[in-house]
This record gives structure tokens, C-alpha cells and sequence, in this order.
């Protein structure tokens, strides 16, 4: 194999290897996305909890639904869920920075949810907010995945609106979108191996 090629080949792992490490550090990460800690019961909502990682504000009601709560909310479907009401909110405080997105699963009452990250509405496929179709919490959950977006290290508030009734908000979590860069960076050094080895035999 020819010098250059070798180099080429060292620069480009050096380049893939320090890309990785960039993703990996510093990723927004989210505390208590699934509203599991601490664990209640009954059948009733807890109604503005102390909960790790989430601050419930509004003057509507608003809170965590255990699990085991069968009475006119329905079993919610991944244990605990978080549940905001006519302009309540749900907030919390995320650091690390990069390219995020973030996912969470809504269900409601036919109202619209709307999820900011520092007063900035994050949209979804280019829309600035959610739908949450009719069926309450016994509904089936839908997952939204909202359009990535770049943030600097530092504090951020990532907060979810509830509109005119209620949302079940459930698995908050901030996942690093794949660059297509390193896919691609990747795919050429998958090739250039093959090639050599081609050669070499
Ligand atoms: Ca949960």
C-alpha cells in the first residue's frame, strides 16, 4: 500500500475517532424522563410534586398519575406519567450542548401541547407544537420526535405547555441525531480497508 494511502487512512480514523468523542461529550441528557421516581399510589393525582429533574408551575391543576390509577384517568401505559392542565407547565433545567432532538410520548384530550426550549417553541416536522388526540391517558401514546436543534453549553429550560385541557406526557429523553458525516466518513473508511485488503491478497 502506498504511503499516502496509509496516511489518508490514519487521518481519516484520527478524524472519525475524535468526531465520536465530540457527540459523546457534553450530550444533552434528561433526568426522570419517565416520571418514575419517586413511586406513588393510588387514584388520584399528585397534585404539583417535589420530583427529581421536574418543576410543575401553573395555577391549574397539574402533577404525576401513579400507575395504578384506575379511576376516571385510565391505567396510564408505562407506569407513572406526568399530567398538565389548561396552561399549567412542566420544566426543567437540561445542560450539555450539540445537535439534539427531543422525544417524548403525549396523549390528551384533544388539545394542543406546545414545548419550548428557553421560551423558543421547538417544532416538529416544521410545526411549533403537538397535537394531543382525543382518548385520555387510556389512549394509546403517541411518540413525537421534534426537528433537531443546536445548542451552547450552559443551562437550558426545556418546558412543556399544556393547552386548553389535559396532556399525558410520558419517556422525555434528548437523543444526538447521526450525523450524516460520520455515516459517511465511515462508509469511505469501510471501502478504503476493503480495497487494500483487495490488494494485499
Ligand atoms: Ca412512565
Amino acid at each position: 500500500m502506498k504511503k499516502s494511502r496509509i496516511l489518508a487512512m490514519a487521518v481519516l480514523s484520527m478524524t472519525l475517532v475524535a468526531m465520536i468523542n465530540l457527540s459523546a461529550v457534553g450530550a444533552v441528557t434528561v433526568t426522570n424522563g419517565g416520571f418514575e421516581d419517586p413511586a406513588y399510589s393510588g387514584d388520584q393525582l399528585v397534585p404539583f410534586p417535589s420530583i427529581p429533574g421536574w418543576t410543575f408551575a401553573g395555577t391549574d391543576n397539574a402533577g404525576i398519575l401513579p400507575a395504578d390509577a384506575t379511576g376516571v384517568w385510565g391505567i396510564p401505559t408505562d407506569g407513572q406519567c406526568a399530567a398538565i392542565w389548561g396552561g399549567a407547565t412542566l420544566a426543567q433545567t437540561i445542560s450539555g450542548s450539540g445537535t439534539t432532538t427531543f422525544t417524548f410520548f403525549v396523549q390528551g384530550y384533544d388539545s394542543v401541547l406546545t414545548v419550548t426550549l428557553d421560551d423558543t417553541p421547538l417544532t416538529f416536522g416544521g410545526t411549533p407544537s403537538v397535537s394531543t388526540v382525543g382518548g385520555g391517558v387510556n389512549g394509546p401514546m403517541i411518540q413525537y420526535t421534534s426537528d433537531p436543534i443546536t445548542i451552547d453549553a450552559g443551562d437550558h429550560t426545556l418546558k412543556f405547555i399544556a393547552g386548553s385541557s389535559w396532556s399525558f406526557i410520558d419517556n422525555v429523553a434528548a437523543a444526538v441525531p447521526e450525523p450524516a458525516c460520520i455515516t459517511l466518513l465511515t462508509t469511505g473508511l469501510i471501502g478504503l480497508s476493503m480495497r487494500a485488503r483487495r490488494k494485499r491478497i
